[in-house]
């Protein structure tokens, strides 16, 4: 018998992969729109954490003194405040080599936990000074994504120090450390979440399960579980890409803000005002008067406080990629903003630790993380 052409060979073979392929991809549907597949990865990890969390992980946070005001309460005794305190664009793992970016900033995993630590002794103090002055009575967390590097960029899987699950877990650990050290301050504090675009398990950002198909997702539930039992932390882990928060009678509005380009934010907020002003927005949520009151995003890497936008810095600051896209120098930081009753921002602070460049493990933060890498470095 005459051995088969390699060309109808090749063929038959195209059309058995391809009919293999697309019974694959209509599985993959299937689950996707039951949303089991991703239950399974959190309950999994959920059980994972909370066996872990009893066993090998301890984290005892510092309580700072109460500052006695100098002089008299200037302000009514009653007055009260909520601070808010912005995080996100961590990006955990990503690596920023000095002599790469003609010694701009230097970044990596055990950095970027020196710079958490800094970031949360400087809330801490800032809190502080204003519990002094007059009652705080709760602190709210929005966490905006970009948790870890992720690999979106070729170049960031090859130069990341830890692999996305790493990162992940790692992100989540220092979040933990950063939330305990908050409830020092003795005050209720709420979480809300979004995903970032660099934490995605797709090539393109998705349109749909945005949440479902990203590491932040993971993160977010990761936190959620250690905290669970703590009364004091009230943290919500949202699936909308949008979310609105109230403060008081202030309505906030909080999104990576992945697309929302430097300068344009007022578009955004234009944009944002139609899908809240819409009747069926309202009917359906209950919602009466002003659209929102303040947008807080993330994503750009570039700190801003408009009249309407909150934009938060990011951990690592400069970069290649800035370098490379010739953008201006950006500071590495996080808002910390408070808000009253009757004054929607009542101060701001813009907390700058892009001095840090260290990786000496000199806290319990870059303690933890040095040894986590020793582990799961790359
Ligand atoms: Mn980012």
């Amino acid at each position: 018998m005459k051995p088969l052409d390699p060309e109808i060979k090749l063929a038959r073979k195209i059309e058995r992969l391809s009919k293999e392929n697309s019974e694959l991809r209509a599985a993959n549907r299937k689950l996707a729109a039951s949303g089991a597949m991703f239950d399974d990865v959190v309950d999994e990890l959920k059980s994972a954490v909370a066996s872990d969390v009893k066993s090998s992980f301890r984290f005892s946070p510092t309580v700072l003194p109460q500052h006695k005001p100098k002089t008299k309460a200037l302000i009514d005794p009653a007055h009260a405040e909520t601070a808010i305190l912005v995080l996100g664009d961590w990006h955990i793992g990503e690596v920023i080599l000095a002599a790469d970016v003609n010694k701009m900033n230097a970044f990596n995993s055990a950095v970027a936990s020196n710079r958490v630590h800094e970031v949360i002794e400087s809330a801490k103090k800032i809190i502080r000074l204003h519990q002094s002055m007059y009652n705080i009575e709760a602190l709210w967390v929005p966490i905006l994504g970009d948790m870890i590097s992720g690999s979106i960029h070729s170049e960031l899987s090859l130069s990341n120090d830890l692999s996305d699950p790493a990162a992940t877990v790692l992100a989540a650990r220092l979040m933990y450390m950063a939330i305990a050290e908050l409830c020092t301050l003795g005050i209720p504090i709420r979480i809300d979440t979004a995903v970032g675009n660099h934490p995605r398990m797709t090539e393109q950002m998705p349109t749909k399960r945005q949440t479902q198909t990203n590491l932040d997702w993971l993160a977010f539930e990761f936190l959620s579980a250690m905290l669970e039992g703590n009364s004091q932390v009230d943290m919500n882990v949202s699936t909308g890409q949008i979310s609105v928060v109230p403060v008081y009678d202030w309505r906030f509005v909080i999104e990576h803000g992945y697309g929302i380009k430097h300068g344009r934010e007022e578009n955004a907020e234009d944009r944002l005002r139609a899908i809240f002003d819409s009747a069926e927005y309202r009917e359906h949520n209950n919602h009466s008067g002003t659209s929102f009151d303040t947008l807080i995003i993330g994503d750009q890497h570039r700190p801003k406080l408009l009249q309407s936008t909150i934009v938060n810095g990011s951990l690592p600051g400069w970069s290649d990629l800035a370098t490379a896209w010739r953008l201006r120098p950006s500071a590495a930081c996080q808002q910390l903003v408070g808000c009253s009753k009757s004054h929607l921002r009542t101060w701001a602070y813009s907390i700058d630790v892009g001095h840090i460049r260290s990786d000496k493990p000199t806290n319990q933060f870059s303690q933890y993380t040095v040894e986590f890498l020793k582990k799961h470095k790359r």
